[in-house]
């Protein structure tokens, strides 16, 4: 991962078009009847990023009010091209390559040590769970920061669907492994697949949410489509894009970023301002939406749901 350097949030104008040029684009391709020539007229421009979405009518789903912002929600002009997804470069500007993603079919494996271990389409699962909106921070271990109102359910949710035994006490998630599609996963110094995990604690807190939506529609893929975590209270490598698979542990994870630099990004990697990166100050964060910067909070502000998590575990690296 890179240290942010200044001004390397602001994104170049070819990247930043409005949704509605792009809704404009499209509708004047569906009207042409999308002929050869009109797609060579625009430069072999794909509608793509307005792909139907079988999941469609499920969005918008209602707010849950319970989860509030300090501040503006960011626009998604930029949170939609200023991405990490690293199986599709090692860099922000994935968007456009991260459209090869196929997300149907799209099979979700639940094994391990549960009692209901099960293979899922992703549109069963969502018909298993009841959607809502949340307003949460982001807050990357780069030190930038987002505002995003992400769609989702409770990671508890799909917990207690799996019915977890007695002697799990990991959630181990795993991301797509297919190096035709993503170019990224062909950089073998890598080790794909990309892979998270939590205490099952910290999977049935409140705050651990799955998300399958963004802007009050399905997932753009560059954001994780179709499923993608969302931890607000750690470091971002955590919530994890594009899962498949969640296996229930007594064996704590290796996560993809602890295998490559555990000195640098440990398994815990909660949000504090006073625990420096080895290469690089936390005490404050640059917000996408102006590229000001503001003081990082201990737990990215969510101390309140989530400090008792860590009761009596000053031994463990909790902030790395
Ligand atoms: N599979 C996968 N998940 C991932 C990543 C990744 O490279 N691959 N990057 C992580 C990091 S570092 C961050 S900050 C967030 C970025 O999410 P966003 O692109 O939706 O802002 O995704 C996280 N999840
Ligand atoms: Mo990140």
């Amino acid at each position: 991962m890179n240290i942010i350097r200044k001004r390397s949030w602001e994104l170049p104008e070819s990247m930043a078009t409005p949704e509605h040029v792009f809704l404009n684009r499209r509708a004047v391709l569906a009207g042409m009847a999308g002929t050869g020539a009109i797609l060579a007229g625009l430069g072999g421009m794909r509608p793509a990023f307005a792909e139907e979405d079988p999941s469609a009518g499920l969005y918008p789903a209602p707010r849950n009010e319970a989860f509030k912002l300090d501040r503006e929600i960011t626009p998604e002009r930029l949170t939609s091209r200023y991405n990490n997804f690293y199986e599709f470069g090692s860099h922000k500007q994935i968007a456009e390559a991260a459209q090869a993603l196929k997300i149907r079919p799209w099979e979700v494996v639940i094994d391990g040590l549960c009692d209901n271990p099960q293979t899922i389409g992703i549109d069963d699962l969502l018909k298993k769970v009841q959607l809502e909106e949340r307003l949460y921070r982001h807050r990357c271990v780069e030190a930038w920061s987002m505002a995003v109102p992400w769609t989702g359910f409770a990671l508890a949710d799909l917990v207690r669907l799996a019915g977890p035994k007695a002697e799990a006490k990991y959630l181990r998630m795993e991301t797509f492994l297919d190096p035709d599609t993503a170019s990224g996963q062909r950089a073998t110094w890598y080790p794909w697949p990309y892979v998270e995990g939590v205490t099952l604690a910290e999977a049935t807190n409140e705050l651990a949410f799955l998300v399958t939506g963004v802007y009050g529609k399905p997932l753009a893929k560059q954001y994780g489509a179709p499923l993608r975590l969302a931890l607000p209270w750690k470091y971002g490598f955590k919530s994890i894009k594009s899962i498949v698979r969640f296996s229930f542990t007594d064996e704590r994870p290796v996560s993809f970023w602890e295998e490559i630099q555990s000195a640098e990004y440990g398994f815990w990697a909660n949000v504090n301002p006073e625990v420096p990166h080895p290469r690089w100050s936390q005490a404050r964060e640059q917000f996408l939406n102006d590229g000001s910067y503001r003081p990082t909070l201990l737990f990215n502000g969510y101390g309140e749901q989530v400090a008792d998590l860590y009761k009596g575990m000053e031994g463990e690296r909790l902030y790395l």
